[in-house]
């Protein structure tokens, strides 16, 4: 019979199981690299506040891969610059940040002073139609397109390569009004509306729905979020370079209740049970309205999500130590 020290001395097996172990490390961290989300977040980070929430949460989800964040619409040379630092101060440099197509500001960008401190900015941005067509070239049928903004530079890239940006994995977009419009989560429902994002590039919400690309829809419906006062003070008393981040951006947008619609869009990737969703014909008219239609559904849309799920997810995961 073998004693427990014969087994461990014996050199062959010794060998033989450092092998296995060296293996199985290496198989299970390869897997955990090819089973994270390529994600490109594309937003109009600056002028409300959930964007910067939805970012906090991407950069706190081992789930996924940041390929890259553009900024679009409006000032984006100036969206880039917060990004850059916001990015900087949670030491996450090596994320590039690509500029997206400049268009008339309709909005104050109330969050400038952040933007314009100067801190980690980076010495260049690709452009945004570039910067994303090149990423999917490199990853085929892997980059899943977060939109939390009008979708001026989507528009852009569909009309320059469709072919290329069929090779999305897929859309996740926070946009839409399908049942309900703008209103307060504990009053009657609202009617459907037109929503920021598709009302400020109607063209570009069209070639989205028609593009062939899965989209994964996120509207008014599901991402009416309120962050309370009871979140926001634990939240923001985490003394993290984030949270200490969000509380610096939450003062410069001067508002008191954030409504956190951007980051379900990274919820959803994170845990689909969080915004369960349904297929759906969408079609978008030239008021940009989003009308639920008859045939071929052309995507999946999250009509109602569990607010206290989501906040006990999103605080659970940004203001975690
Ligand atoms: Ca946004």
């Amino acid at each position: 019979m073998h004693s427990k020290v014969d087994f461990l001395l014996r050199p062959a097996l010794i060998v033989k199981a450092a092998r296995l172990l060296i293996l199985s490390l290496l198989v299970s961290a390869g897997f955990a690299q090819n089973a994270r989300e390529k994600i490109i977040i594309d937003t109009d980070i600056g002028d409300d506040i959930d964007d910067a929430f939805a970012v906090a949460l991407a950069l706190r989800s081992p789930e996924l891969q940041i390929v890259g964040i553009s900024t679009e619409f409006g000032e984006t040379e100036t969206r880039a610059k917060l990004v850059d630092r916001m990015l900087g101060e949670a030491g996450r440099q090596d994320i590039p940040v690509a500029i997206g197509i400049h268009t008339d500001a309709k909005t104050s960008f109330g969050q400038r002073p952040y933007a314009e401190g100067g801190h980690f900015a980076k010495t260049s941005h690709p452009a945004a139609v570039d910067f994303i067509l090149d990423q999917i070239r490199k990853n085929p049928g892997e980059i899943t397109l977060v939109t939390i903004g009008p979708l001026v530079n989507v528009g852009a890239i569909i009309d320059r390569d469709p072919q290329t940006f069929k090779k999305l994995k897929r859309v996740v977009s926070m946009g839409g009004s399908i049942d309900r419009g703008y209103g307060d989560p504990y009053g009657p429902p609202t009617p459907p509306q037109p929503e920021w994002n598709i009302l400020n590039d109607v063209a570009s919400a069209k070639k989205l729905f028609a593009s062939g690309v899965p989209v994964y829809l996120m509207p008014l419906d599901s991402t009416q979020l309120k962050l309370d006062e009871v979140g926001r003070e634990y939240l923001f008393r985490q003394g993290t370079p984030i949270t200490d981040a969000l509380v610096i951006l939450y003062h410069q947008w001067g508002q008191q209740t954030p409504t956190l619609y951007d980051p379900m869009t990274i919820a959803f990737i994170d845990d689909p049970k969080l915004c369960p969703v349904q297929p759906m014909k969408i079609t978008v008219d030239d008021k940009g309205m989003t009308l639920r239609g008859t045939g071929t559904p052309n995507a999946q849309v999250c009509l109602h999500s569990d607010s206290e799920a989501f906040f006990q997810f999103y605080l659970g995961r940004v203001a975690r130590k």
